[in-house]
């Protein structure tokens, strides 16, 4: 039984434990690693916010959608500087930069993080996503594979994954048609260089070659590269189709990529600010799928009138190329570390049910 003066006690440490909880000090919640939220809410914050890809490309058009509607949100309050491909170092340095809060931000693409965080390696898998983009629009957005188990592998490495998102399907460009796997054999095929994209050219008979992005221009000019993999907006944007004679639509795979940010630091901001942050990321990815296929319209529309040809592949040409490639699933789960195939099975699972459900 509580006495009077016994509840006047406890009322009096539950009232400062809310005033506490309401200065931020000491609350854990929402903090997604157990630490604590050190800012209150009215704090000003700067984030920087790096991206893989050139100004106007679609990376950044996301990065700066997310940018103006936090500043007009918070009236500056929290500002978002933006660090474009290259400013901070090749693709393969942002990672690293997150993990050790060099900067707060970024967008990281699985094709560069294969070896940091294998599991990632899921997104390597060609002919793995449906040709509806509606289904992987909702698959990225929901499926277990991608918010469970693989994003833990991010927070293991001190990262906090928020959205799984899209650029496009994936087109092949060359100097020589590419229509049956034939084609495919000994070309120097680049990739980004995760071991799994290198595996599955390998399967196909190529020969890969995983450089940074900065470089594909100049090797296709110089012949260093036979051909690459982009959605149409980078092939347009970095001006491949111009020293390419060939645009395969292979449609072998989709660009897909993470938003994320460094989960200590994250965790120190009040709640309000993370949540903020979170459902203006959760706006910015409905909004970006419109935009990205937009920027993939205008990019066709400038590379038709250029002299490269353009090649549809039919369905059983690609579908040689998805044979071909098969076993890649396989080798994902031989090297996709601890819950691969978990990762695997349940997103084949979701990609079939979102199919059933929207074709
Ligand atoms: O192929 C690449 O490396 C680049 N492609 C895209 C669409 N975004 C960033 C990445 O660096």
């Amino acid at each position: 039984m509580f006495t009077k003066k016994k509840m006047s006690l406890f009322l009096v440490l539950f009232l400062a434990s809310m005033v506490l909880m309401a200065c931020g000090g000491g609350s854990e919640e929402g903090s997604g690693d157990g630490g604590e939220s050190a800012s209150s809410g009215d704090e000003n914050i700067n984030i920087r916010f790096a991206h893989e890809e050139g100004q106007g490309d679609v990376q950044d058009l996301y990065v700066n959608e997310f940018k103006n509607r936090v500043e007009e949100q918070t009236d500056g309050r929290i500002t978002v500087d933006v660090y474009t491909a290259g400013t901070l170092g090749g693709n393969s340095d942002m990672f690293t930069q997150l993990q050790t809060g060099a900067i707060d931000f970024a967008i990281s693409s699985p094709g560069f993080t294969g070896t940091i965080i294998p599991q990632t390696q899921i997104m390597a898998v060609p002919f793995l996503f449906s040709d509806n983009m509606e289904v992987n629009k909702k698959v990225l957005d929901e499926s277990e594979a991608l918010y469970g188990t693989l994003a833990e592998k991010y927070e293991e490495k001190g990262l906090k994954p928020f959205k799984f998102w899209l650029e496009g399907f994936m087109y092949w460009t060359a100097n020589k048609p590419i229509t049956e796997p034939e084609d495919m054999k000994g070309m120097k095929m680049r990739g980004m260089p995760t071991d799994l994209i290198m595996e599955s050219y390998r399967q196909m008979g190529a020969d890969p070659q995983g450089t940074d992005s900065g470089e594909i221009y100049t090797m296709l000019q110089t012949g260093g590269i036979d051909g690459q993999e982009n959605p149409l907006f980078y092939i347009y944007s970095s001006n491949f189709y111009e020293v390419q004679d060939y645009l395969m639509d292979s449609k072998h795979h989709i660009y897909t990529t993470v938003t994320v940010a460094n989960s200590d630091w994250f965790s120190t901001l009040a709640e309000e600010d993370q949540t903020l942050i979170e459902d203006t990321i959760q706006e910015v990815n409905d909004w970006s799928f419109t935009m990205q296929q937009e920027e993939q319209e205008k990019a066709m529309a400038e590379i038709e009138k250029s002299d490269i040809e353009i090649i549809e592949l039919t369905t059983e040409q690609r579908d040689a190329f998805k044979e071909l490639s098969a076993p890649v699933r396989d080798a994902y789960v031989e090297s996709g570390g601890e819950g691969a195939q978990e990762i695997l099975e349940t997103i084949e699972a979701d990609i079939e049910a979102a199919e059933e459900e929207l074709n």
